[in-house]
């Protein structure tokens, strides 16, 4: 397993605006490989998501761990995670991205979405997901369309943000 670098708005954004292609061909052991090393970089960070995108590689591939920090690892993988329905009501919440450091905000997202997806195993899976899930599979799954959860924030508050992450980039 290794540790990978995250891209940031700083000065990847471009590839962090790409749509990720869909895995052909199953959950393969390279596929786990790329997973392994993702729920590892996502750890060391640390952070609670992590699309495929963010350390360069363009495939429909989620790693997320939502466990409390007094609570046992509880890893999970999304391959090729689609939305197959979302609640009409929405609900707010405060996001935080890998990829834009040290900037958090406001998100209104659908409260509630199913996602069917492949697990680490190659297995199909449905998830009813609320909450903090469903919020952090809705912004893993943006990254997925080259979707920063900036760009649900004002044209200002965006420029601001992307400016303040190249600031602190430039001075580190
Ligand atoms: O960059 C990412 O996509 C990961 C992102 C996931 C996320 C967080 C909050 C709302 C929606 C999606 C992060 O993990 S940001 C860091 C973070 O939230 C965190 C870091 C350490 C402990 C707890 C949370
Ligand atoms: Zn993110």
């Amino acid at each position: 397993m290794a540790i990978r670098e995250i891209l940031t708005v700083a000065d990847h954004s471009s590839v962090l605006k790409q749509t990720s292609t869909p895995v052909e061909g199953g959950v393969t052991d390279d596929l786990r490989a790329l997973m392994d090393d993702m729920l590892e970089t996502m750890y060391a960070a640390p952070g609670i998501g992590l699309a495929a995108v963010q350390i360069g590689v363009p495939k429909r591939v989620i790693v997320m761990d939502l466990a409390r920090k007094e609570e046992p690892p509880s890893p999970r993988y999304f391959v090729n995670p689609e939305i197959i329905w979302r609640s009409e009501e929405m609900a707010t919440a405060e996001e935080g991205c890998l990829s834009v450091p040290e900037i958090y905000d406001d998100v209104e997202r659908p409260a509630r979405v199913h996602v069917r997806y492949l697990d680490y195993h190659g297995g199909e899976q449905v998830v009813e997901a609320d909450g903090l899930l469903a919020v952090c599979l809705q912004h893993e799954m943006d990254h997925l369309e080259g979707v920063l959860f900036i760009d649900h924030l004002s044209r200002l508050k965006r420029e601001r943000a992307v400016k303040k992450v190249k600031k602190v980039a430039k001075a580190a």
